[in-house]
């Protein structure tokens, strides 16, 4: 069983496609959720961080993609923090809170959870910089590291087309029905500071599924879903909307006051810095 891409048309036809979704498989596709002009705003203003960050002009021509790509490895060759500050500023942005509370996201959101959802305060956009392992998220499942209702949503949204070749996910079908998976400091093919799922237990994932999408396509999934992102090995930043719903009428949620436990382990993790290589 592969998690579905759902058309919008069919959805609106029977809003019960997404929940079972959701429930057997660990999450659907909508191709073509987001507008273009909406991914092409986050671009802009992507491009326009780098410049704020910057006194050397950032490049005007290509796709608004290329540009955001090329301003990100620019900073990022001028200071060793400035892909992190760009991530930072993003994350803050008014932008990103219109396009999380974007009409088409919430219906989606609110057929699977409840009219009741709070929003991860974190609104990322993933910048996955060529070859850059260290900052892979590699098997893991979102409940690790964010705890919440396990019914957690994580919205994953590209802003250029994803797939095998710049990092796109890979992910387990079905496997969120097993609960949560030790994680521990295993590493794969390349260092990652994530602490990731044991590879015996990842070698039973079978079938995985490559995700391949094009920007404003909306990968919608399970918090309990096992999924890795590998690495980028092309020469462009992958850019990817990264957000996380919660359902506030989850009994345990509500019953804490929609309030999250402290997350040592994981964020102990998060915060590694690599091992300089002499
Ligand atoms: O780097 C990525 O594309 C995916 C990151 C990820 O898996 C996550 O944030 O849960």
């Amino acid at each position: 069983m592969m998690l579905p891409n759902l058309t919008l048309d069919a959805v609106a036809a029977d809003p019960n496609l997404l929940r079972e979704a959701y429930r057997e498989a660990g999450g659907f596709i909508i191709p073509q959720l987001l507008p273009s002009e909406e991914v092409q705003r986050v671009l802009e203003t992507i491009v326009m961080t780098a410049q704020l960050l910057s006194d050397v002009a950032m490049p005007s021509a290509g796709t608004w993609a290329e540009r955001a790509s090329r301003a990100v490895q620019a900073i990022q060759a001028q200071r060793t923090d400035g892909q992190g500050l760009i991530y930072e500023a993003i994350a803050q942005t008014p932008l990103l809170h219109q396009i999380a509370s974007h009409a088409s996201i919430m219906s989606v959101i609110q057929t699977i959870l409840s009219p009741h959802v709070l929003l991860h305060q974190r609104l990322l956009v993933l910048m996955s910089l060529p070859e850059d392992g260290w900052h892979l998220g590699r098997w893991h499942q979102d409940y690790y590291y964010n705890a919440g209702p396990e019914t957690t949503c994580t919205l994953y949204l590209p802003l250029q087309p994803v797939h095998q070749q710049n990092g796109g996910l890979l992910l387990a079908p079905g496997r969120h029905r097993e609960g949560l998976f030790d994680h521990q400091s295993h590493q794969y093919d390349v260092p990652t500071k994530w602490n990731t799922i044991d590879p015996d237990i990842v070698a039973t994932f079978d079938p995985l599924q490559q995700i391949e999408l094009a920007a404003g396509d909306a990968l919608f999934f399970h918090s309990l879903l096992p999924h890795a992102a590998q690495l980028n090995r092309t020469s462009d930043v992958r850019f990817v909307i990264n957000l996380r719903y919660r359902d506030m009428l989850d009994s345990t949620y509500r019953e804490t006051g929609w309030k999250i436990p402290e997350l040592t382990a994981a964020r102990q993790a998060l915060a590694r810095k690599p091992i300089a290589v002499a």
